[in-house]
């Protein structure tokens, strides 16, 4: 199977290839969150809902292997590095009371996965402690023992979590789409930039795509009505 993609087509088989969903987080995309919090726009970050639904049902729909992460640390705080607590000064803090609970700590309904993207039964959820999912994870493993080599990688945000996994898993041997739909970033520019960094020199990371041509490739796009609800 082929998607159109930047550089140049993505070659993959479902059996080998996950899609993997990065930290579509209430923390992150809801109004009201820690993202929200630092005055971000999570509009920017909403628009990667719709799409991630619509291949998600795809996906699941091909037998496909789903996973999601979810970037937060233990109650205790034991795996959170100085460096990284001490950033975001002019915010509120990893830890801190926020109005979902302790910020980017599991178990709070912040860190909780939003309800129009939930995982199924049976499909593993990732908790990660830094923006890489690769990063003292079992993912490596989990997805060894699935014999899976390509990634098809979703989420938030763009120039953050999803640019840094994939370099992660570049560096892993995987060969990584991303789709340009269903990521999202609280700044435009650097979501463009970040996908454009992606595609460079051949695919120096990865290949870019939209969900569309993916669907095109499972066979599962709708057709578009026509212009004016014109009849057949
Ligand atoms: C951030 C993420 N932006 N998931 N996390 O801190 O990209």
């Amino acid at each position: 199977m082929h998607v159109a993609a930047d550089p140049y087509p993505f070659a993959f088989e479902i059996a080998s290839t996950a899609l993997l969903v990065i930290d579509m987080q209430r923390d992150f995309l809801e109004p009201g969150g820690f993202g929200a919090a630092l005055g971000n726009d999570v509009t920017l970050l909403r628009r990667a809902i719709g799409p991630n639904q619509t291949l998600l049902a795809a996906w699941r729909a091909a037998a496909g292997l789903v996973i999601h992460t979810r970037e937060g640390h233990r109650p205790d705080l034991a795996d959170l590095h100085p460096a990284k607590h001490r950033r975001a000064a002019a915010g509120p803090r990893i830890g801190e009371a926020g109005p979902m609970g302790r910020i980017l700590v599991r178990g709070e309904p912040g860190h909780d996965l939003i309800a129009d993207l939930a995982p199924l039964p049976g499909e593993p959820v990732v908790d990660k402690p830094g923006k890489g999912a690769f990063y003292a994870t079992d993912l490596h493993s989990i997805l060894a023992a699935r014999g899976i080599v390509r990634l098809i990688v979703t989420g938030v945000t763009t120039e953050v979590c999803v640019s840094t996994t994939v370099r992660e898993a570049n560096d892993r041997g995987y060969d990584c789409l991303v789709l340009e739909d269903c990521c999202g970033s609280y700044f435009p520019g650097f979501h463009t930039a970040a996908l454009q960094m992606i595609a460079a020199q051949s695919g120096i990371f990865g290949w870019v795509g939209h969900s569309g041509a993916l669907l095109d490739a499972l066979g599962t796009r709708q057709p578009t009505a026509p212009a004016g609800g014109g009849r057949a």
